[in-house]
């Protein structure tokens, strides 16, 4: 093999692609060196598609965030220190709180926490950019989704999400479930299943709807495993961009299920909202990602270039270089 051909197996960065998802894996772990701790995470999260930390964060964090709660989920809370739309945005669900880190340091300190971030770095060896925080008080009982309907990047799969659990999480509270191996599946995109992308409002619609069939058709055909997220306070799962999970049901509805999640992008990437986009037609939703750990804002780049981003309208773009 000529030395071109070679640094596929050996330059994580050869492809535009995380290398914990590349065809060349197992080249790319040797060449890596890494400690036999972070070569088993590696390479975990390569077959699996998701890692749990146990614990992820310090309990006195763990604590400072539930101390927040009471002001974050009390409907008088006003949080005049956030911009308009924030506001709006945290008064909006009383079960759940988005983007509460502009207004709480300890949501901030835990979506930026130095172990979380070292563990990204080494999955993807590119720099993190947590832009999102959501919070839970119930569990979600959401359906079963990958990320990547949500949240994309071209590149494709430089996305990760981070559920931390603020208390423990129980078969009876409705835990995170996931399916273990999901993510080695094709990112479905709306083209693959005759679909148009959805004009972006309060609600997912038609297409949606039918792309969560296509998922429950998936894992039900092919008898995969749905796995619980059953961890301490502290505890936390990283899973990838394509792998498929959502919450469970809640069997005691006495019981809450106390969580902090935040989605993370990595550097030099689009990133767009695929369920609102036609990436054939050249109709790209741009999400705004602002980098809640170095406090900016962070431009839409591929191949190390800044794109130029020419609006279409209803929140879509055309990019160009
Ligand atoms: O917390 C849950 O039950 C699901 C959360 C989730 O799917 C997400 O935040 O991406
Ligand atoms: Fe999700």
């Amino acid at each position: 093999m000529d030395a071109a051909a070679r640094r596929f197996l050996e330059d994580p960065h050869a492809m535009n692609c995380p290398w914990v998802e590349s065809p060349f894996f197992d080249q790319l772990l040797e060449h890596a060196q890494l400690t036999p701790a972070d070569a088993a995470l590696a390479r975990k999260f390569h077959e699996d598609g998701y890692v749990v930390l146990e614990p992820a964060a310090e309990e006195s964090l763990i604590d400072e965030v539930l101390a927040e709660y009471p002001r974050l989920f009390d409907p008088r809370s006003e949080f005049p220190e956030a911009p308009v739309e924030l506001r709006e945005l945290l008064k909006r669900d009383p079960s759940r709180k988005q983007d509460a880190w502009y207004v709480s340091d300890p949501v901030r300190r835990l979506a930026c926490h130095p172990s979380i971030l070292r563990v990204l770095k080494l999955l993807y060896m590119r720099e993190p950019i947590p832009f999102q925080t959501l919070n839970f008080v119930p569990g979600t009982e959401q359906s079963l989704h990958s990320d990547a309907m949500h949240f994309s990047s071209i590149p494709a799969r430089f996305m990760c999400g981070v559920w931390v659990a603020l208390e423990d999480a129980t078969p009876e509270n409705g835990p995170l479930r996931y399916v273990p191996g999901s993510h080695k599946y094709s990112e479905v995109q709306l083209d693959h299943l005759g679909l148009w992308g959805e004009d972006a409002g309060a609600k997912l619609g038609a297409s949606y709807a039918q792309y969560e069939k296509y998922l429950e058709a998936l894992v039900e055909l092919h008898d995969l495993p749905v796995k619980q997220l059953t961890v301490k306070k502290g505890g936390a799962l990283v899973w990838a961009a394509n792998l498929v999970h959502g919450g469970s049901p809640i069997l005691d509805k006495s019981r809450t299920r106390k969580s902090q999640v935040t989605h993370y992008y990595f550097e030099n990437c689009i990133y767009y909202t695929p369920i609102f986009s036609n990436p054939a037609l050249g109709e790209i939703y741009l999400r705004s990602i602002y980098d809640i750990h170095r406090r900016r804002q962070v431009p839409h780049m591929l191949n190390g270039t800044e794109l130029k981003a020419e609006p279409l309208g209803g929140g879509r773009f055309r990019l160009r270089r």
